[in-house]
């Protein structure tokens, strides 16, 4: 890597996350169905029907997996708490659930890792499923349910709470793309996602305020979108995609306001009196995380529903998703979000990374193509620190290979391989290489 920790403002934070259904094991410890069990189970849906029944194992491992993140170097560790695993059934508490992050959460601490917990990183309890899911409003009050059980369980010793992972992918990619659970593909639903799962947001804060936490947030997902060709109806497009993925839930968090380009489809079909709801969710919060991974090319399609627009990835080089590998836009958002929308406010880079087909050879995964998207990410990340942007730490997607949702355990993103059949962990090069460059 061409960087070192002190190339970084004092106080920076090198970080891996992680999401619970997707490294955990949800099969043990008493946790809950969740919509993704049942989607996995659907016809087509995922890649040879893979669920997170097991999946790294980490819910009997996470002493091992914990010492790596130390023996790395870095500083902190983001992680999710499943409702599921806290309350099967949304609604009642699972005490080996509890115990269990009481447990990870203590580790973190004894091995000097800052634990950055997010709420939800879309482990549904199926019972919740059942009455609609994010379409039901009442989900949001269970949410906040939900919130106060893990908060006084935890709450006295993370280092930061976000409540919703990538609101775009719970609401949209789930309810109107039906790529994610609960698969569907219906605008009213996907209306209703969108401004629920914004509502479950300011509900939790408000449950988190009322407990005096003051280190809280949101973890949002962006994506460069640029229109592919001059044709007018192209800028439309990307206009109008760039609204619904970017700045829908940004503008409703900081200005209580959602963007008319993406009101334009949603409004028919949005719940009564949402503007109602707007204060709540608006209410300020400590930090935002930010998720970046790709650019975009938006083209113009009158023949398809709104919002009439076909994405394709970009020209670059692409990962082993077909994502395209573009730094220069995790540089552009943090400033545009810095200055269209946070200005000062600490930002995390909470998730960046790549998948890749990697394998062990003689003991070695050889990942040099990860080792350079690290460090180009990063050096975007410094440049947008120079001019002038407040961001606070950088967590790389993944710490392990881990279930890659509707992709199941194809895709690696990790820096630790891991052989989903003997589970055994072989750190990659791209592993050390992070590590020796953020040694101290
Ligand atoms: C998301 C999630 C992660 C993914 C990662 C790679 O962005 O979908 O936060 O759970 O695994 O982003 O796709």
């Amino acid at each position: 890597m061409n960087f070192q920790r002190n190339d970084f403002p004092t106080g920076f934070l090198f970080g891996a996350a992680t999401a619970a259904y997707q490294i955990e094991g949800h099969q043990f410890g008493g946790a809950g169905s969740t919509h993704w069990d049942t989607f996995a189970a659907g016809p087509g849906n995922v890649v040879r029907a893979e669920n997170g029944a097991l999946a790294c194992d980490h819910y009997h491992r996470f002493a091992e997996d914990l010492d790596l993140t130390r023996d790395a170097g870095m500083d902190a560790y983001r992680f999710s708490t499943s409702w599921a695993r806290v309350m099967p059934d949304g609604r009642n508490v699972n005490p080996e659930g509890l115990d269990f992050y009481d447990g990870l959460v203590d580790a973190m601490l004894e091995r000097g890792l800052q634990p950055f917990q997010t709420l939800y990183h879309w482990e549904l309890p199926s019972a919740l499923a059942d009455k609609g899911g994010w379409a039901n409003r009442d989900t949001c009050a269970y949410f906040g349910d939900f919130t106060d059980v893990i908060t006084d369980r935890i709450g006295d010793r993370v280092a930061s709470i976000a409540t919703i992972n990538e609101p775009w992918c719970v609401a949209y990619l789930s309810h109107f793309l039906g790529h994610h659970a609960p698969g569907l593909r219906d605008i009213r639903a996907a209306s209703r996602a969108m401004h629920h799962i914004l509502l479950a947001h300011g509900t939790a804060l408000a449950r988190l305020r009322d407990k005096g936490m003051s280190n809280c947030g949101i973890v949002l997902n962006f994506d460069h979108t640029e229109p592919n060709d001059a044709d007018p109806d192209a800028t439309q497009a990307a206009a109008t995609t760039d609204a619904i993925f970017n700045r829908w839930f940004i503008e409703a968090i900081t200005k209580g306001s959602y963007p008319t380009e993406a009101l334009e489809g949603f409004a028919p079909h949005m719940p009564e009196n949402w503007q109602d709801d707007m204060e709540l969710i608006s209410q300020p919060i400590d930090s935002l995380g930010v998720n970046y991974y790709t650019r975009h090319m938006v083209s113009a399609d009158q023949g398809a529903v709104w919002p009439h627009a076909v994405s394709e990835d970009g020209p670059g080089d692409k990962t082993q998703m077909g994502w395209e590998i573009y730094p220069d836009g995790l540089r552009s958002f943090l400033s545009r979000l810095a200055h269209d929308y946070v200005g000062e406010l600490p930002i995390y880079v909470t998730e960046n990374g790549m998948a890749w087909n990697d394998h062990v050879k003689d003991g070695v995964v050889d990942d040099q193509t990860r080792i350079r998207f690290i460090d180009d990410h990063l050096a975007a990340t410094r440049h947008a620190i120079t001019d002038g942007v407040n961001v606070r730490g950088f967590f790389y997607w993944s710490l392990l290979d881990n279930y890659e949702w509707a992709f199941g355990y194809e895709k690696r993103f990790g820096l630790i391989h891991v052989d989903f059949e003997t589970l055994k962990r072989t750190p990659k090069a791209s592993y050390h290489a992070l590590k020796s460059a953020i040694a101290r």
